[in-house]
Protein backbone atom coordinates (compact mmCIF):
# COMPACT_ATOMS: atom_id res chain seq x y z
CA UNK A 1 0.00 0.00 0.00
CA UNK A 2 1.45 3.20 -0.99
CA UNK A 3 0.78 6.63 1.35
CA UNK A 4 -0.85 9.59 -0.22
CA UNK A 5 2.35 11.77 0.12
CA UNK A 6 4.05 9.15 -1.95
CA UNK A 7 1.07 9.09 -4.14
CA UNK A 8 1.10 12.94 -4.94
CA UNK A 9 4.84 12.51 -5.95
CA UNK A 10 5.82 9.39 -7.85
CA UNK A 11 2.24 7.23 -9.28
CA UNK A 12 2.60 9.13 -12.28
CA UNK A 13 6.40 8.61 -12.79
CA UNK A 14 5.14 4.61 -11.86
CA UNK A 15 3.23 3.52 -14.76
CA UNK A 16 6.07 1.75 -16.90
CA UNK A 17 5.22 2.60 -20.19
CA UNK A 18 7.44 1.37 -22.12
CA UNK A 19 5.70 -2.04 -21.39
CA UNK A 20 1.80 -1.63 -21.42
CA UNK A 21 0.93 -5.31 -22.72
CA UNK A 22 -0.87 -3.64 -25.90
CA UNK A 23 -0.54 -1.91 -28.70
CA UNK A 24 -2.64 0.75 -31.12
CA UNK A 25 -5.03 -1.03 -33.49
CA UNK A 26 -3.39 1.05 -36.60
CA UNK A 27 -1.69 -2.16 -37.28
CA UNK A 28 0.27 -5.25 -35.82
CA UNK A 29 3.17 -6.92 -34.34
CA UNK A 30 5.22 -9.60 -33.72
CA UNK A 31 8.56 -10.18 -31.59
CA UNK A 32 11.06 -13.12 -31.22
CA UNK A 33 14.17 -13.26 -30.90
CA UNK A 34 17.13 -11.69 -33.27
CA UNK A 35 17.66 -14.45 -35.15
CA UNK A 36 13.66 -14.69 -36.00
CA UNK A 37 13.04 -18.05 -34.76
CA UNK A 38 10.65 -18.14 -32.64
CA UNK A 39 7.48 -16.19 -32.02
CA UNK A 40 7.58 -14.97 -28.71
CA UNK A 41 5.03 -11.96 -28.96
CA UNK A 42 1.98 -11.66 -31.07
CA UNK A 43 -0.71 -8.72 -31.11
CA UNK A 44 -3.98 -10.31 -30.92
CA UNK A 45 -5.20 -8.34 -34.19
CA UNK A 46 -2.65 -10.62 -36.16
CA UNK A 47 -5.67 -12.19 -37.71
CA UNK A 48 -6.98 -9.06 -39.10
CA UNK A 49 -3.90 -8.65 -40.91
CA UNK A 50 -2.15 -12.07 -41.69
CA UNK A 51 -4.25 -14.84 -42.34
CA UNK A 52 -3.14 -16.89 -38.95
CA UNK A 53 -4.77 -16.30 -35.58
CA UNK A 54 -2.01 -14.20 -32.86
CA UNK A 55 -2.49 -17.47 -30.44
CA UNK A 56 -1.93 -20.03 -33.64
CA UNK A 57 1.18 -17.65 -34.58
CA UNK A 58 2.91 -18.16 -30.97
CA UNK A 59 5.97 -20.23 -30.37
CA UNK A 60 5.63 -21.07 -34.05
CA UNK A 61 8.70 -20.27 -36.39
CA UNK A 62 8.67 -16.73 -38.34
CA UNK A 63 9.23 -18.66 -41.41
CA UNK A 64 6.27 -20.02 -40.94
CA UNK A 65 4.23 -16.68 -40.71
CA UNK A 66 5.98 -14.10 -43.15
CA UNK A 67 7.40 -15.22 -46.85
CA UNK A 68 10.88 -15.88 -47.22
CA UNK A 69 11.79 -12.36 -49.35
CA UNK A 70 10.65 -10.49 -46.28
CA UNK A 71 12.59 -12.10 -44.04
CA UNK A 72 15.33 -11.88 -45.32
CA UNK A 73 15.00 -8.21 -45.42
CA UNK A 74 14.15 -7.99 -42.03
CA UNK A 75 17.08 -10.03 -40.68
CA UNK A 76 19.03 -7.30 -42.90
CA UNK A 77 17.41 -4.47 -41.32
CA UNK A 78 17.39 -5.85 -38.08
CA UNK A 79 21.86 -6.33 -38.74
CA UNK A 80 22.00 -2.08 -38.94
CA UNK A 81 23.97 -0.52 -35.80
CA UNK A 82 20.67 1.50 -35.79
CA UNK A 83 17.97 -0.60 -35.50
CA UNK A 84 18.84 -0.57 -31.89
CA UNK A 85 18.25 2.89 -31.63
CA UNK A 86 15.45 3.61 -34.07
CA UNK A 87 12.64 1.65 -36.34
CA UNK A 88 13.75 1.30 -39.18
CA UNK A 89 11.71 0.74 -42.54
CA UNK A 90 11.84 -2.68 -44.80
CA UNK A 91 9.65 -1.82 -47.08
CA UNK A 92 6.52 -1.83 -48.71
CA UNK A 93 5.22 -5.83 -49.55
CA UNK A 94 2.02 -7.69 -50.74
CA UNK A 95 0.99 -10.48 -48.45
CA UNK A 96 -2.01 -12.71 -49.36
CA UNK A 97 -2.93 -10.16 -51.28
CA UNK A 98 -2.60 -6.84 -49.07
CA UNK A 99 -0.44 -4.56 -49.11
CA UNK A 100 1.96 -3.87 -46.17
CA UNK A 101 4.64 -1.63 -44.85
CA UNK A 102 6.93 -3.32 -42.60
CA UNK A 103 9.42 -1.94 -39.92
CA UNK A 104 11.74 -3.60 -37.65
CA UNK A 105 13.99 -2.70 -35.08
CA UNK A 106 15.71 -4.32 -31.83
CA UNK A 107 14.17 -3.26 -28.14
CA UNK A 108 16.33 -2.95 -24.88
CA UNK A 109 15.94 -6.63 -24.49
CA UNK A 110 17.59 -7.54 -27.85
CA UNK A 111 14.33 -8.70 -29.12
CA UNK A 112 13.30 -8.20 -32.57
CA UNK A 113 9.99 -6.38 -32.88
CA UNK A 114 8.10 -6.46 -36.50
CA UNK A 115 5.50 -3.49 -36.86
CA UNK A 116 2.99 -4.67 -39.61
CA UNK A 117 0.89 -1.59 -41.09
CA UNK A 118 -1.36 -1.48 -44.06
CA UNK A 119 -0.32 0.74 -46.77
CA UNK A 120 -2.00 4.10 -46.46
CA UNK A 121 -2.82 5.40 -50.25
CA UNK A 122 -0.27 7.61 -51.69
CA UNK A 123 -0.67 11.06 -52.06
CA UNK A 124 -2.27 12.48 -55.31
CA UNK A 125 0.14 13.06 -58.16
CA UNK A 126 0.96 16.78 -58.02
CA UNK A 127 0.78 16.75 -54.49
CA UNK A 128 4.12 17.44 -52.48
CA UNK A 129 5.49 14.21 -50.78
CA UNK A 130 6.03 15.01 -47.09
CA UNK A 131 10.10 14.78 -47.03
CA UNK A 132 9.34 17.71 -49.53
CA UNK A 133 6.63 19.68 -47.59
CA UNK A 134 8.98 18.79 -44.80
CA UNK A 135 11.68 20.60 -47.12
CA UNK A 136 9.85 23.79 -48.06
CA UNK A 137 8.75 24.39 -44.62
CA UNK A 138 12.26 24.52 -43.05
CA UNK A 139 13.49 27.02 -45.48
CA UNK A 140 10.80 28.70 -44.23
CA UNK A 141 11.31 28.66 -40.74
CA UNK A 142 14.85 29.20 -41.15
CA UNK A 143 15.25 32.62 -42.44
CA UNK A 144 14.10 33.65 -38.88
CA UNK A 145 17.17 34.22 -36.52
CA UNK A 146 14.68 34.40 -33.37
CA UNK A 147 13.70 31.50 -32.14
CA UNK A 148 10.21 32.47 -31.15
CA UNK A 149 9.61 33.87 -34.75
CA UNK A 150 11.27 30.52 -36.06
CA UNK A 151 8.81 28.21 -34.08
CA UNK A 152 5.61 30.08 -35.25
CA UNK A 153 6.54 29.54 -38.70
CA UNK A 154 7.44 26.19 -38.41
CA UNK A 155 3.87 25.02 -36.75
CA UNK A 156 2.35 26.72 -39.68
CA UNK A 157 4.39 24.54 -41.67
CA UNK A 158 4.08 21.10 -39.49
CA UNK A 159 0.23 21.65 -39.87
CA UNK A 160 0.25 21.44 -43.17
CA UNK A 161 2.15 18.60 -43.55
CA UNK A 162 0.14 17.03 -40.91
CA UNK A 163 -3.09 17.86 -41.26
CA UNK A 164 -3.69 17.99 -37.95
CA UNK A 165 -6.06 20.57 -36.46
CA UNK A 166 -3.47 22.44 -33.92
CA UNK A 167 0.01 22.12 -33.78
CA UNK A 168 1.62 23.65 -30.46
CA UNK A 169 5.39 24.30 -30.12
CA UNK A 170 5.57 23.50 -26.28
CA UNK A 171 8.92 24.54 -24.47
CA UNK A 172 10.01 22.84 -21.36
CA UNK A 173 10.77 25.18 -18.21
CA UNK A 174 13.75 23.80 -16.03
CA UNK A 175 11.49 22.65 -13.52
CA UNK A 176 10.00 20.14 -15.62
CA UNK A 177 6.52 22.31 -16.13
CA UNK A 178 5.85 24.22 -19.42
CA UNK A 179 4.12 26.53 -21.86
CA UNK A 180 2.73 26.88 -25.78
CA UNK A 181 5.21 29.39 -26.99
CA UNK A 182 3.33 29.34 -30.75
CA UNK A 183 0.58 27.91 -32.28
CA UNK A 184 -1.55 27.43 -35.59
CA UNK A 185 -4.74 25.91 -35.24
CA UNK A 186 -8.19 25.35 -37.30
CA UNK A 187 -10.72 27.75 -35.68
CA UNK A 188 -13.00 24.34 -34.77
CA UNK A 189 -10.23 23.70 -31.87
CA UNK A 190 -9.73 26.08 -28.87
CA UNK A 191 -6.54 27.96 -28.34
CA UNK A 192 -3.99 26.76 -26.22
CA UNK A 193 -1.40 29.50 -26.68
CA UNK A 194 0.19 30.99 -23.85
CA UNK A 195 -1.02 28.41 -21.67
CA UNK A 196 1.23 26.84 -18.86
CA UNK A 197 1.19 23.31 -17.90
CA UNK A 198 2.72 21.17 -14.94
CA UNK A 199 5.72 19.03 -14.68
CA UNK A 200 3.27 16.33 -14.04
CA UNK A 201 1.05 15.89 -17.27
CA UNK A 202 4.02 15.05 -18.66
CA UNK A 203 5.34 12.40 -16.09
CA UNK A 204 9.38 11.92 -15.98
CA UNK A 205 9.60 8.58 -17.90
CA UNK A 206 7.24 10.11 -20.96
CA UNK A 207 9.72 12.89 -20.72
CA UNK A 208 12.81 10.03 -21.28
CA UNK A 209 10.60 8.52 -24.11
CA UNK A 210 10.37 11.30 -25.73
CA UNK A 211 13.91 11.49 -26.01
CA UNK A 212 15.04 7.72 -26.95
CA UNK A 213 11.83 8.24 -29.39
CA UNK A 214 10.82 11.33 -30.29
CA UNK A 215 7.68 10.69 -32.53
CA UNK A 216 4.15 9.22 -30.64
CA UNK A 217 1.43 8.81 -32.88
CA UNK A 218 -1.78 8.27 -30.67
CA UNK A 219 -4.43 7.36 -33.87
CA UNK A 220 -7.80 7.24 -32.12
CA UNK A 221 -8.17 7.92 -28.35
CA UNK A 222 -11.43 6.09 -28.04
CA UNK A 223 -9.50 3.00 -29.23
CA UNK A 224 -9.82 -0.14 -27.86
CA UNK A 225 -6.03 -1.78 -26.55
CA UNK A 226 -4.97 -4.50 -28.27
CA UNK A 227 -3.58 -7.38 -26.08
CA UNK A 228 0.26 -8.21 -26.41
CA UNK A 229 0.20 -12.08 -26.23
CA UNK A 230 3.03 -13.97 -25.40
CA UNK A 231 3.63 -17.70 -26.08
CA UNK A 232 4.53 -18.81 -22.57
CA UNK A 233 2.72 -17.11 -19.27
CA UNK A 234 5.79 -15.93 -18.12
CA UNK A 235 7.36 -14.41 -20.71
CA UNK A 236 8.51 -10.80 -19.61
CA UNK A 237 6.60 -8.29 -21.50
CA UNK A 238 7.56 -7.02 -24.39
CA UNK A 239 9.73 -3.52 -24.04
CA UNK A 240 8.24 -1.25 -26.58
CA UNK A 241 10.06 1.70 -26.23
CA UNK A 242 10.89 2.34 -29.68
CA UNK A 243 7.67 1.01 -31.34
CA UNK A 244 5.17 3.32 -32.80
CA UNK A 245 2.37 1.53 -32.18
CA UNK A 246 2.94 1.27 -28.44
CA UNK A 247 -0.31 0.72 -26.17
CA UNK A 248 -1.03 4.09 -24.42
CA UNK A 249 -1.79 4.88 -20.64
CA UNK A 250 -5.53 4.73 -19.55
CA UNK A 251 -4.08 7.61 -17.64
CA UNK A 252 -3.08 9.64 -20.39
CA UNK A 253 -6.12 8.80 -22.13
CA UNK A 254 -8.16 10.47 -19.34
CA UNK A 255 -6.34 13.42 -19.74
CA UNK A 256 -6.36 13.70 -23.66
CA UNK A 257 -10.28 13.16 -23.33
CA UNK A 258 -10.46 15.42 -21.03
CA UNK A 259 -9.00 17.96 -23.20
CA UNK A 260 -11.59 17.13 -25.78
CA UNK A 261 -9.58 15.53 -28.82
CA UNK A 262 -9.82 13.24 -30.76
CA UNK A 263 -5.80 11.66 -31.48
CA UNK A 264 -2.51 13.16 -31.20
CA UNK A 265 1.11 13.18 -32.33
CA UNK A 266 3.93 14.48 -30.74
CA UNK A 267 7.41 15.25 -31.65
CA UNK A 268 9.91 16.31 -29.01
CA UNK A 269 12.37 18.43 -29.50
CA UNK A 270 16.16 17.46 -28.23
CA UNK A 271 18.80 20.21 -27.77
CA UNK A 272 21.80 18.78 -26.78
CA UNK A 273 20.72 15.63 -25.60
CA UNK A 274 17.89 17.40 -23.35
CA UNK A 275 14.62 17.71 -23.93
CA UNK A 276 13.68 21.43 -25.13
CA UNK A 277 10.50 20.86 -25.89
CA UNK A 278 8.06 19.28 -28.21
CA UNK A 279 5.40 19.83 -31.36
CA UNK A 280 1.94 18.56 -29.97
CA UNK A 281 -0.31 18.18 -32.90
CA UNK A 282 -3.99 17.39 -31.96
CA UNK A 283 -6.76 16.88 -34.17
CA UNK A 284 -10.53 16.66 -32.96
CA UNK A 285 -11.15 13.65 -34.55
CA UNK A 286 -9.31 10.08 -34.90
CA UNK A 287 -6.51 10.50 -37.56
CA UNK A 288 -4.19 8.39 -38.74
CA UNK A 289 -0.87 9.80 -41.00
CA UNK A 290 1.00 8.08 -43.16
CA UNK A 291 4.22 6.52 -41.70
CA UNK A 292 6.13 8.71 -44.76
CA UNK A 293 4.33 11.71 -42.85
CA UNK A 294 5.13 10.49 -39.45
CA UNK A 295 9.21 9.84 -40.81
CA UNK A 296 9.14 13.60 -42.47
CA UNK A 297 7.84 15.23 -39.19
CA UNK A 298 10.25 13.47 -36.88
CA UNK A 299 13.04 14.62 -39.61
CA UNK A 300 11.52 18.12 -39.37
CA UNK A 301 11.70 17.44 -35.41
CA UNK A 302 15.42 16.65 -35.83
CA UNK A 303 16.06 19.74 -38.24
CA UNK A 304 13.92 22.49 -35.42
CA UNK A 305 16.11 21.13 -32.86
CA UNK A 306 19.78 22.20 -34.83
CA UNK A 307 18.37 25.41 -36.41
CA UNK A 308 17.39 26.06 -32.38
CA UNK A 309 20.78 25.09 -30.85
CA UNK A 310 22.07 27.32 -33.98
CA UNK A 311 20.13 30.67 -32.67
CA UNK A 312 21.25 29.86 -29.04
CA UNK A 313 24.83 29.63 -30.50
CA UNK A 314 24.37 32.79 -32.32
CA UNK A 315 23.08 34.36 -29.35
CA UNK A 316 25.76 33.61 -27.20
CA UNK A 317 28.35 34.81 -29.46
CA UNK A 318 26.30 37.99 -29.82
CA UNK A 319 26.24 38.60 -26.17
CA UNK A 320 30.26 37.58 -26.08
CA UNK A 321 30.88 39.86 -28.75
CA UNK A 322 28.95 42.85 -27.21
CA UNK A 323 30.85 41.99 -23.72
CA UNK A 324 34.26 41.61 -25.14
CA UNK A 325 33.65 45.31 -26.50
CA UNK A 326 32.04 46.41 -23.42
CA UNK A 327 34.99 44.87 -21.26
CA UNK A 328 38.04 46.59 -23.56
CA UNK A 329 35.52 50.29 -22.98
CA UNK A 330 35.57 49.41 -19.27
CA UNK A 331 39.24 48.64 -18.74
CA UNK A 332 39.48 52.03 -21.08
CA UNK A 333 38.07 53.52 -17.92
CA UNK A 334 39.43 51.68 -15.21
CA UNK A 335 42.84 50.25 -14.56
CA UNK A 336 42.54 49.04 -11.16
CA UNK A 337 39.78 47.53 -8.44
CA UNK A 338 39.51 51.03 -6.99
CA UNK A 339 39.03 52.66 -10.37
CA UNK A 340 36.03 50.25 -10.54
CA UNK A 341 34.29 51.59 -7.90
CA UNK A 342 35.24 55.61 -8.97
CA UNK A 343 34.29 55.20 -12.03
CA UNK A 344 30.89 53.42 -11.44
CA UNK A 345 28.85 56.02 -13.06
CA UNK A 346 30.27 55.67 -16.16
CA UNK A 347 30.81 52.07 -15.93
CA UNK A 348 27.43 51.49 -14.77
CA UNK A 349 26.26 52.48 -18.50
CA UNK A 350 28.63 50.68 -20.11
CA UNK A 351 27.09 47.54 -18.35
CA UNK A 352 23.05 48.53 -18.58
CA UNK A 353 23.75 48.43 -21.86
CA UNK A 354 24.94 44.55 -21.59
CA UNK A 355 22.19 43.10 -19.19
CA UNK A 356 18.97 44.89 -19.26
CA UNK A 357 17.91 45.79 -15.90
CA UNK A 358 16.90 48.78 -13.89
CA UNK A 359 19.75 49.60 -11.86
CA UNK A 360 22.93 48.37 -10.49
CA UNK A 361 25.28 47.80 -7.82
CA UNK A 362 29.18 47.30 -7.28
CA UNK A 363 30.00 45.91 -3.85
CA UNK A 364 33.59 45.41 -2.41
CA UNK A 365 34.52 44.54 0.64
CA UNK A 366 31.45 47.01 2.82
CA UNK A 367 31.82 49.83 0.40
CA UNK A 368 29.03 50.09 -2.41
CA UNK A 369 28.57 51.92 -5.08
CA UNK A 370 24.87 52.35 -7.10
CA UNK A 371 23.28 53.78 -10.34
CA UNK A 372 19.48 53.39 -10.61
CA UNK A 373 16.52 51.58 -8.93
CA UNK A 374 18.48 49.48 -6.24
CA UNK A 375 17.19 47.81 -2.81
CA UNK A 376 19.03 49.40 0.48
CA UNK A 377 22.57 49.58 0.94
CA UNK A 378 22.01 46.75 4.08
CA UNK A 379 19.68 44.65 1.27
CA UNK A 380 23.07 44.95 -0.97
CA UNK A 381 25.17 44.05 1.89
CA UNK A 382 23.52 41.28 2.94
CA UNK A 383 23.27 39.74 -0.50
CA UNK A 384 26.72 40.39 -0.94
CA UNK A 385 27.53 38.20 2.05
CA UNK A 386 24.75 35.33 1.17
CA UNK A 387 26.23 32.62 2.92
CA UNK A 388 25.30 30.03 0.16
CA UNK A 389 27.07 30.83 -3.19
CA UNK A 390 29.89 28.06 -2.76
CA UNK A 391 31.92 28.74 -6.19
CA UNK A 392 28.72 30.08 -7.95
CA UNK A 393 30.26 32.90 -9.44
CA UNK A 394 26.74 33.68 -11.32
CA UNK A 395 23.48 34.00 -9.65
CA UNK A 396 20.24 34.81 -10.04
CA UNK A 397 17.11 35.20 -9.56
CA UNK A 398 13.50 36.52 -10.28
CA UNK A 399 12.08 36.73 -6.30
CA UNK A 400 14.66 37.92 -3.72
CA UNK A 401 11.52 37.79 -1.58
CA UNK A 402 11.46 33.80 -2.48
CA UNK A 403 15.33 33.44 -2.75
CA UNK A 404 15.75 35.25 0.95
CA UNK A 405 19.38 36.53 -0.15
CA UNK A 406 18.80 39.51 1.39
CA UNK A 407 17.98 38.36 5.11
CA UNK A 408 21.68 38.04 6.19
CA UNK A 409 22.30 36.84 9.91
CA UNK A 410 21.05 39.06 12.51
CA UNK A 411 17.25 38.41 12.04
CA UNK A 412 16.47 41.99 10.84
CA UNK A 413 15.15 41.63 7.41
CA UNK A 414 16.54 45.22 4.70
CA UNK A 415 14.10 47.21 2.51
CA UNK A 416 14.06 45.54 -1.16
CA UNK A 417 12.01 49.11 -2.08
CA UNK A 418 10.63 47.57 -4.47
CA UNK A 419 13.31 45.88 -6.46
CA UNK A 420 12.72 41.94 -7.13
CA UNK A 421 14.73 40.35 -9.27
CA UNK A 422 18.55 40.28 -9.00
CA UNK A 423 21.35 38.76 -11.22
CA UNK A 424 24.47 38.78 -9.03
CA UNK A 425 28.36 37.97 -10.65
CA UNK A 426 31.14 37.56 -8.19
CA UNK A 427 35.43 38.14 -9.28
CA UNK A 428 36.44 34.91 -7.84
CA UNK A 429 34.88 32.51 -4.96
CA UNK A 430 37.82 34.29 -2.44
CA UNK A 431 37.81 37.91 -3.66
CA UNK A 432 35.21 40.16 -2.33
CA UNK A 433 34.19 41.96 -5.60
CA UNK A 434 30.87 41.47 -6.91
CA UNK A 435 28.49 43.28 -9.27
CA UNK A 436 24.87 42.93 -9.04
CA UNK A 437 22.12 43.94 -11.49
CA UNK A 438 18.38 44.54 -9.73
CA UNK A 439 14.83 44.27 -11.83
CA UNK A 440 12.13 46.40 -10.44
CA UNK A 441 8.86 44.39 -9.35
CA UNK A 442 6.52 43.82 -12.53
CA UNK A 443 2.55 42.13 -12.01
CA UNK A 444 3.36 38.48 -13.77
CA UNK A 445 0.08 36.42 -13.93
CA UNK A 446 0.68 32.74 -14.68
CA UNK A 447 -1.85 31.60 -17.38
CA UNK A 448 -2.35 27.63 -16.36
CA UNK A 449 -4.10 25.71 -18.52
CA UNK A 450 -6.70 24.54 -15.55
CA UNK A 451 -5.88 24.84 -11.77
CA UNK A 452 -2.64 22.93 -11.50
CA UNK A 453 -2.96 21.19 -8.18
CA UNK A 454 -2.84 17.19 -8.04
CA UNK A 455 -6.56 15.53 -7.71
CA UNK A 456 -6.96 12.59 -6.14
CA UNK A 457 -9.15 9.87 -7.46
CA UNK A 458 -10.02 6.46 -6.42
CA UNK A 459 -10.72 4.49 -9.74
CA UNK A 460 -10.02 1.15 -11.54
CA UNK A 461 -6.45 1.89 -11.11
CA UNK A 462 -6.87 2.61 -7.17
CA UNK A 463 -6.19 5.51 -5.26
CA UNK A 464 -4.35 8.24 -7.76
CA UNK A 465 -3.91 11.17 -9.00
CA UNK A 466 -5.85 11.79 -11.49
CA UNK A 467 -5.76 13.61 -14.73
CA UNK A 468 -7.45 17.61 -14.37
CA UNK A 469 -11.39 17.80 -15.45
CA UNK A 470 -10.72 21.07 -16.94
CA UNK A 471 -7.91 22.91 -18.89
CA UNK A 472 -10.13 26.47 -18.76
CA UNK A 473 -7.32 29.14 -18.23
CA UNK A 474 -6.71 29.88 -14.60
CA UNK A 475 -4.71 32.85 -13.46
CA UNK A 476 -2.46 33.02 -10.94
CA UNK A 477 -0.35 36.04 -9.64
CA UNK A 478 2.65 36.18 -8.85
CA UNK A 479 3.71 38.88 -6.31
CA UNK A 480 7.50 39.73 -5.40
CA UNK A 481 8.97 39.16 -9.01
CA UNK A 482 10.53 40.73 -11.52
CA UNK A 483 10.50 39.67 -15.43
CA UNK A 484 12.88 36.79 -15.53
CA UNK A 485 16.66 36.72 -16.80
CA UNK A 486 17.27 35.16 -20.05
CA UNK A 487 20.02 32.89 -21.54
CA UNK A 488 21.11 36.00 -23.19
CA UNK A 489 21.28 37.71 -20.18
CA UNK A 490 23.44 35.20 -18.20
CA UNK A 491 25.59 34.98 -21.21
CA UNK A 492 26.74 38.78 -21.05
CA UNK A 493 26.97 38.10 -17.36
CA UNK A 494 29.31 35.38 -17.79
CA UNK A 495 31.57 37.29 -20.09
CA UNK A 496 31.20 40.42 -17.22
CA UNK A 497 32.68 37.68 -14.64
CA UNK A 498 35.33 37.10 -16.56
CA UNK A 499 36.44 40.97 -16.52
CA UNK A 500 36.13 41.28 -13.42
CA UNK A 501 38.62 37.79 -12.49
CA UNK A 502 40.92 40.16 -15.24
CA UNK A 503 40.45 43.52 -12.97
CA UNK A 504 41.18 41.63 -9.79
CA UNK A 505 44.40 39.64 -11.10
CA UNK A 506 45.28 43.00 -12.59
CA UNK A 507 44.72 45.06 -9.47
CA UNK A 508 46.90 42.25 -7.25
CA UNK A 509 49.66 42.55 -9.75
CA UNK A 510 49.84 46.03 -9.24
CA UNK A 511 49.61 45.39 -5.62
CA UNK A 512 52.18 42.78 -5.57
CA UNK A 513 54.78 45.48 -7.76
CA UNK A 514 54.17 48.16 -5.40
CA UNK A 515 55.17 46.24 -2.49
CA UNK A 516 58.87 44.97 -4.11
C1 LIG B 1 2.06 11.53 -21.49
N1 LIG B 1 1.30 13.92 -21.46
C2 LIG B 1 1.95 12.84 -22.00
C3 LIG B 1 2.56 13.23 -23.23
C4 LIG B 1 2.22 14.55 -23.44
C5 LIG B 1 1.43 14.97 -22.34
C6 LIG B 1 2.67 15.37 -24.61
C7 LIG B 1 3.45 12.37 -24.09
C8 LIG B 1 2.66 11.37 -24.86
C9 LIG B 1 2.03 11.92 -26.09
O1 LIG B 1 2.76 12.28 -26.97
O2 LIG B 1 0.80 12.02 -26.18
C10 LIG B 1 0.87 16.26 -22.05
N2 LIG B 1 0.07 17.14 -24.20
C11 LIG B 1 0.54 17.28 -22.94
C12 LIG B 1 0.62 18.68 -22.66
C13 LIG B 1 0.21 19.33 -23.77
C14 LIG B 1 -0.13 18.36 -24.74
C15 LIG B 1 1.06 19.29 -21.40
O3 LIG B 1 -0.55 18.60 -25.88
C16 LIG B 1 0.14 20.80 -23.90
C17 LIG B 1 -0.18 21.41 -25.00
N3 LIG B 1 -0.96 12.90 -16.91
C18 LIG B 1 -1.60 13.66 -15.95
C19 LIG B 1 -1.47 13.01 -14.69
C20 LIG B 1 -0.79 11.83 -14.92
C21 LIG B 1 -0.46 11.78 -16.33
C22 LIG B 1 -2.02 13.57 -13.41
O4 LIG B 1 -2.15 14.73 -16.15
C23 LIG B 1 -0.40 10.78 -13.98
C24 LIG B 1 -1.07 10.45 -12.87
C25 LIG B 1 0.23 10.73 -16.93
N4 LIG B 1 0.98 11.56 -19.21
C26 LIG B 1 0.79 10.62 -18.25
C27 LIG B 1 1.36 9.38 -18.70
C28 LIG B 1 1.87 9.60 -19.98
C29 LIG B 1 1.62 10.98 -20.28
C30 LIG B 1 1.40 8.11 -17.91
C31 LIG B 1 2.51 8.60 -20.92
C32 LIG B 1 1.49 8.17 -21.94
C33 LIG B 1 1.99 7.13 -22.88
O5 LIG B 1 3.03 7.31 -23.51
O6 LIG B 1 1.31 6.09 -23.00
Amino acid sequence: NVSPDELSVNNCDREPIHIPGAIQPFGTLLAGSPTLDTVTHAAANLGDHLDIAAKNALGQKFTDILPGKVLHDVRNILSYPTATTQRERVGAYEINGRDFELFAHRNGSNQAIIEIEDCQEREQSGDRAPVEQSRLFLAQAATQPDIEKFLRVAVVGLRELTGFDRVKAYRYAADGSGEVVAESRDPKAPSFFGLRYPAWDVPAQARALQVKNPVRMISDIDQEPVPVLTHQEDTEPLDMSLAHLRGISPIHVEYLQNMGVGATLTIGIVVDGKLWGMFSCHHMEARVITSDARIAAELFGQMVSLLIKERQENEQARARSDAAHARQNILAHSDAVNDLLHAFPSIAEILRELVDCDGLAVLRDDKVQTDGSVPSHEAIRAIGGYAEWDENLLENTDSLVDAKWHHGTSGFVPDLDGVAGCLIVRATAAYPLQLMFFRDEIEKTVKWAGEPKKEYGEGEFGPRITPRGSFEAYMVEQKNRSKDWSAFDMASAREIQIMLTQITAKSEREQLSRHK
